[in-house]
């Protein structure tokens, strides 16, 4: 098959992108490991920016986001009994983020393929980069025992932190930065309403604890665990009684208990590779960072992304222009660092370290004393948690 980008990996970032480039005309087609059914069952993220919400809007996609998604002006820091709540709407001149999950998102860019024209092949094996330094890359796969070749003029990453996009960077070009968290996120999903109408992230001196939410109708919790917890250490009983001294009394107040739909745990780490683009290969979201989910930064990184890809591409191919091609990885990287910055604060504000002691627990005291008080340090977390300017 001969096409102009070949997309490995039909997450958020491969479906937006196709969809942006077949918009202008550009061909494509998107290769995903996965079966269509087990990419929607990854629960992941729940919280939009404006960015990522705009280009389902330009892709006039946004009919299920505008009915279905719910509005948010602010949400709290808690911190034993107190709430602080950032008001976002008021400090960021009316900007606001969107409770939508990325499943929903995700299935929403699933459902419009065929009327769009885009192609996706799924259940695809074996997946390799061939050329990258190239005019003329390609990539090899498997599907059901037989070999393809897609020929094309620029492939995108789009395969999430484990796909091989990135490998394909020779590391004598590439660059890894990475922290990881001694803990991680156990997470649990259960259709009885949210405990509060805003999220709440909450320090507590048994951990942190986060109350999201998808719906009126559907409840999104998450502890932090040691990195040794399995997901059967918690039955729900368990993880319900410790949400509720976590988010402390007003909010446990509120909480109805319910079977968990989902349970997982996920491991935190913040990543950045550079550059993220290497010859004819871009790579976008997941692929090359990944951030603490405590900003909810991840999914609406991978957007910011895709815009400058898919501006980049297109004026490729449709206005001959090379230079957002050859800026893409900067222009994207000034974007993700300061999303990694975000993500990596809120996280140490948040959580209690297993190293940390009487100092860096009283630093975490004083800076949440110090965003209570002060307008210019919610100013700065609304200003983030919204989205910085694309
Ligand atoms: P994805 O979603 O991982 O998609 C990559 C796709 O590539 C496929 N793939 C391959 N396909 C073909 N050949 C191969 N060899 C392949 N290898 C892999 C995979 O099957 C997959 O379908 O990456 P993408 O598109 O870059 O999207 C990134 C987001 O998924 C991620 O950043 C967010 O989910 C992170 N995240 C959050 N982000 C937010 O913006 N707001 C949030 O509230 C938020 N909460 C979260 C999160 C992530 C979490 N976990 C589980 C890590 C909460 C959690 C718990
Ligand atoms: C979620 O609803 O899954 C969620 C919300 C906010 C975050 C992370 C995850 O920071």
């Amino acid at each position: 098959m001969k096409t102009q980008v070949c997309i490995i990996g039909a997450g958020p970032a491969g479906l937006l992108l196709g969809h942006l480039l077949r918009a202008e005309g550009v061909d494509c087609v998107v290769l995903e490991r996965r079966s269509p059914d087990y990419v929607l069952s990854r629960i992941r993220a729940g919280v939009l920016e404006n960015i990522t919400v705009s280009l389902m809007e330009r892709l006039g996609l946004d009919q299920r986001l505008k009915a279905e998604g719910l509005p948010h002006d602010g949400f709290n820091l808690a911190d034993g009994e107190r709430l602080i709540r950032i008001d976002i709407a008021d400090l960021t001149g009316g900007q606001q983020v969107v409770v939508y999950g990325q499943t929903e998102l995700t299935r929403d860019l699933m459902d419009a393929r065929e009327e769009r024209g885009l192609e996706v092949i799924y259940e695809t094996e074996d997946t390799a980069l061939f050329d990258v330094e190239s005019e003329a890359p390609y990539v090899t796969y498997t599907k059901d025992g037989t070999q393809h070749r897609v020929d094309c003029r620029f492939i995108v990453g789009c395969d999430g932190f484990h796909g091989p996009s990135r490998e394909a960077i020779p590391a004598s070009v590439g660059k890894e930065y990475m922290r990881e968290y001694p803990f991680g996120w156990l997470g649990i999903l259960a259709d009885v309403p949210p405990c509060n109408h805003e999220l709440i992230y909450a320090n507590h001196e048994r951990g942190f604890a986060l109350a999201s939410m998808r719906s009126e109708t559907r409840s999104r919790y998450y502890v932090d665990v040691p990195l040794t917890d399995k997901v059967e250490d918690w039955s729900d009983e368990r993880l319900w009684d410790e949400l509720a001294i976590r988010l402390g009394p007003e909010a446990a107040a509120n909480i109805t208990r319910g079977p968990a739909l989902e349970k997982s745990i996920a491991p935190l780490r913040s990543f950045v590779f550079a550059p993220m683009r290497h010859g004819s290969l871009l790579l976008c979201g997941d692929s090359a960072h990944i951030v603490p989910p405590t900003g909810a930064k991840g999914l609406n990184l991978a957007a910011s992304d895709v815009h400058y890809a898919a501006e980049a591409l297109t004026g490729f191919f449709n206005r001959s222009d090379n230079d957002a091609i050859t800026a893409y990885s900067d222009t994207a990287l000034a974007r993700v660092w300061k999303s990694e910055r975000f993500s990596w604060s809120l996280t140490k504000l948040m959580h209690r370290f297993p190293e940390d002691g009487p100092f860096e627990r009283a630093m975490q005291q004083a800076e949440l004393d110090y965003i209570a008080s002060s307008r210019a340090a919610q100013t700065s977390i609304a200003e983030n948690y919204v989205g910085l300017p694309v």
